[in-house]
């Protein structure tokens, strides 16, 4: 095809022609070779699947396929090659997006913000891992390092080292922290775990946060031999503000890894009624506060782990959401031992350690009636949740879980994410609204709360059918609803997908936007072409206000 033709079906970014945009391609061309920029014809976008994800758009679009789409896929090989990128994407007023693995699914996938960015797939051909350290227990890696990759890695190298995996392997360990994702092991939480990047700043120049900013010309990555060991260096401490951010590259990054502890065991604990989740809470925050909870534990509900066994006409023909009735039948009928909530754990250490925590478990949950106490050995294991966990809360990637997604035909998944603290009352607050909502709108209510240290994660997995205009058009009314419900009763989502990032920045406005003010100060002086992910987390360069003005009054979605 020639260039021209190309062109033609590409998505236009703000402030370009085919001919300007043209020019920047043909650059970056001879920069990166042919092969290495791939022009995106919106004609011919393809979702296909999470164990070939697209980097062209969202495979899950609520919004229409073509919205959230890249003009191109960039795929640099180094982190020379991404300052180049950089420094064209400047010359051009090019926006670009970074992705490294681009498995956000349910998140918005590898696509960017504003339609016609260039993405930049960094996993591509910088999939490395650096260094790997057994005594110190840790990795220094590249974009493209999955979290099955390294745990093969360890496993080729025979060490006894541990990965903390989100529900599906197939996702990068740098891109999920900078997104700030959550595992399930005693380091779930990943940005908390991470130690030391390098950076692309978007005028081109590369730094190296904490002690990789002291240099060691003795050391493989000329940096001091402590840029993994110790997070903090000298000075400002500025690893928080390449997260979920617009004003790096990152490159590379230390990952603290958790040594095999010598002994493991998982479980679950499973409540027979929908209004066992308050006390379930109650009982989790001491234990977890107090580290008897070893591990960042979750608690699901029955339609999470039915889905994982079926698609919903599995359990109902009504073609609705199932109703109480519906899933309590379900619940009784299936071999997989699931409750109305379910809570995910597991026991770290020598044999006697693990006993001295599952009695204090035992002991405080007991007090619930009719709670009843589940090892892996004790569940059959087809369908079970209980069995995929027993891997995941030791590391071990899977992708079973990917089998929810398909509970209606056609299954895509958007997540809504707040934050609440770890109280009966909160967590039953939480559900009411979800579950109101999605009665109203007629959706599945489908969550699991995920615990930090000392905040329950409400996720709320949204299941819609991607081919459905109507239903695609429900659903999104539906999240603007919850984010303004969430606010309106002081909870903030955590992360979010691409179509909320906007909406949600707005809630985090104490102050009279005080923290906006700050983002956008910060934004401005390091990348004032705007090149870099503009609208990234709702923070917009000056260079397109006006497109932030449009999208804040709802004029355009873009
Ligand atoms: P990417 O898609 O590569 O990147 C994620 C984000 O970081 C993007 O916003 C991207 O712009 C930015 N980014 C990436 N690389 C760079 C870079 N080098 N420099 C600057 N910015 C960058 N997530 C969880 O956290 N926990 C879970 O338990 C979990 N369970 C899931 C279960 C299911 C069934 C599904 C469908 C999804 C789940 N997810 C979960 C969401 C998601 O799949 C993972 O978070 C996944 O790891 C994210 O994709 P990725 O790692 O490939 O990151
Ligand atoms: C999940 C958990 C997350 C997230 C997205 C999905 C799990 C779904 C705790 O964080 O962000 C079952």
């Amino acid at each position: 095809m020639s260039f021209s033709a190309e062109l033609k079906n590409c998505a236009l970014p703000p402030h370009h022609t085919q001919d300007t945009l043209g020019a920047a391609f043909t650059e970056l061309r001879a920069l990166l070779g042919p092969e290495n920029v791939e022009i995106v014809s919106t004609a011919s976008l393809d979702d296909k699947s999470y164990y070939d994800p697209p980097k062209t758009h969202d495979p899950f679009h609520i919004l229409g396929q073509d919205e959230l789409v890249a003009s191109a896929v960039l795929r640099p090989g180094s982190t020379e090659d991404v300052q180049a990128i950089v420094k064209l994407a400047n010359k051009h007023r090019l926006p670009i997006w970074p992705t490294s693995i681009g498995r956000n699914f349910g998140y918005g996938g590898a696509a960017p913000r504003v339609r016609g960015s260039a993405v930049v797939d960094l996993g591509a051909r910088m999939n490395k891992v650096l260094d790997l350290n057994e005594p110190n227990a840790f990795a220094l890696i590249e974009p493209g390092v999955t979290f099955l990759g390294l745990y093969e890695e360890i496993q080729r190298r025979g060490m006894k080292l541990w990965v903390d995996s989100p529900d599906l392997g197939g996702g990068s360990v740098l891109g999920n922290t900078l997104d700030r994702g959550v595992g399930y092991t005693p380091y779930g939480d990943h940005f908390g775990t991470h130690c030391g990047m390098e950076v692309v700043l978007p005028n081109g120049e590369v730094v190296r946060t904490g002690m990789g900013a002291l240099p060691d010309k003795n050391q493989p990555t000329g940096s001091a031999n402590t840029w993994q060991l110790f997070p903090y260096g000298f000075g400002p401490f500025h690893d928080g503000i390449f997260t979920q951010s617009n004003y790096g590259i990152v490159t590379k990054m230390g990952v603290w890894l958790m040594p095999d502890p010598g002994g493991y065991q998982a479980f679950m604990i499973s409540f027979q009624k929908d209004e066992d989740l308050h006390p379930a809470i109650e009982i989790i925050r001491p234990l977890r506060i107090a580290g008897i909870l070893q591990n960042t534990p979750s608690i699901r509900s029955a339609t999470l782990d039915l889905a994982v066994g079926g698609p919903r006409k599995d359990y109902s023909l009504t073609g609705k959401p199932l109703t109480s009735a519906e899933i309590d039948n379900a619940v009784a009928k299936s071999t997989t031992k699931i409750g109305r909530w379910s809570f995910y754990g597991a026991l770290y250490g020598p044999e006697a350690v693990r006993d001295v925590f599952w009695a204090a478990i035992k002991g405080a949950f007991s007090k619930i009636p009719g709670a009843t106490f589940h090892f892996p050995s004790d569940v059959p294991p087809e369908k079970s949740v209980l069995h995929i966990r027993e891997g995941t809360l030791r590391g071990l990637p899977t992708f079973t879980e990917l089998e929810w997604t398909n509970f209606v035909p056609n299954g895509s998944a958007f997540f809504f994410s707040p934050i609440s603290p770890v109280s009966g009352d909160h967590a039953d607050r939480q559900y009411k609204l979800a579950k109101d909502r999605c009665d109203e709108f007629g959706f599945d209510y489908i969550g699991t709360f995920t615990v930090g240290m000392r905040e329950l994660h409400h996720i709320v997995c949204l299941v819609f059918d991607r081919t459905n205009e109507e239903e695609k058009k429900r659903a999104y009314k539906m999240l603007n609803l919850m984010v303004q419900d969430c606010a309106d009763a002081g909870y903030g989502e955590y992360r979010t997908h691409l179509a909320l990032m906007d909406q949600i920045a707005g809630t985090y406005n104490w102050n009279d936007n005080a923290l906006m003010k700050l983002n956008e100060t910060l934004k401005d002086a390091l990348d004032p072409n705007g090149i870099m992910a503009p609208g990234k987390s709702g923070v917009w360069p000056q260079a397109y206000r006006e497109v932030k003005k449009r999208v804040v009054s709802g004029t355009s979605k873009i």
